[in-house]
């Protein structure tokens, strides 16, 4: 039997990471092992998305952040390209219904205005339509790069200064924080767990400032294999590393 503080200590340290970060990798090479077009893969990726966004939700994480495009991205084929652009409308027409019952709420981050018009109206009606919703936040980083998410926060914060608004000794790590394009999502805004899928161990420039103390889990499975149980099976492994350094960090 545990005691009541063994099982208090358990619970703690059982917690669900707040905000889970995934690097949803292997599309193309699920399709490819089905003698199917890359494209296919995608959409196979977007009703995954879907699929892990209510498991999520119902485990009560608070922020998903998932990789959808990078800005290296636009280098791949140009009809992959157009493809991948239409998802956001694609996701929206599918599964809108589903998220707003579900009471998430979508928010995209990247540098949108390199989007194309139809992509940015996709992705302008998903926020709008579910701004007021109050449960997990679905965030999709689309045409993002941390190393230009770091610059272009730099450039802003020396704007200031330059202004006269700030001084360089007011320059500390909660005034970068905030200029991030995580910065609204205040106590959520580093991931607690990254997960990339498909086997690759690099971060990719995804979310470099943020992923400075987050736990980092790799899978071999392709993305559109992930299911919740891996989800499930992820978020054990992020529990008991916390375990391991339970007593001796009171982390
Ligand atoms: C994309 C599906 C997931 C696997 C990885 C690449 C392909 C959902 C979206 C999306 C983005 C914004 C939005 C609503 C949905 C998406 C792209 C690619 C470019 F508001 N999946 N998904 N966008 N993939």
């Amino acid at each position: 039997m545990l005691s009541n503080k063994d099982s208090n200590q358990q619970l703690a340290e059982n917690k669900v990471p707040a905000h889970v970060a995934v690097i949803m990798d292997g599309n193309g090479r699920w399709a490819k092992k089905r003698f199917m077009p890359r494209i296919a893969g995608h959409k196979a990726g977007m009703d995954n998305v879907q699929t892990i966004t209510t498991h999520a939700s119902h485990l009560g994480i608070k922020v998903l952040s998932l990789y959808a495009f990078s800005t290296e991205n636009w280098k791949r084929p140009t009809d992959e390209v157009d493809y991948l652009m239409h998802l956001p409308g694609n996701f929206f027409d599918k599964f809108m219904p589903e998220l707003i019952k579900e009471n998430v709420k979508v928010n995209v981050m990247g540098f949108l205005d390199e989007l194309p018009s139809y992509t940015l109206d996709a992705v302008n009606r998903a926020q709008d339509q579910t701004k007021d919703n109050t449960g997990l936040i679905l965030n999709f980083a689309l045409n993002y790069g941390s190393r230009r998410e770091i610059t272009a926060a730099v450039q802003k914060i020396a704007t200031q200064v330059a202004n006269g608004d700030l001084a360089p000794e007011q320059i500390d790590e909660s005034v970068i924080d905030a200029q991030l394009m995580t910065g609204a999502f205040g106590a959520y805004q580093d991931p607690d767990l990254l997960i990339r899928t498909s086997g690759e161990e690099r971060l990719s420039n995804f979310l470099l400032w943020q992923l400075a103390y987050s736990e980092l889990v790799f899978t071999d499975e392709y993305w559109p294999d992930f299911t919740p149980a891996s989800l499930d099976n992820a978020i054990a492994q992020f529990q008991s590393r916390h375990r391991r350094y339970g007593g001796l960090t009171n982390k």
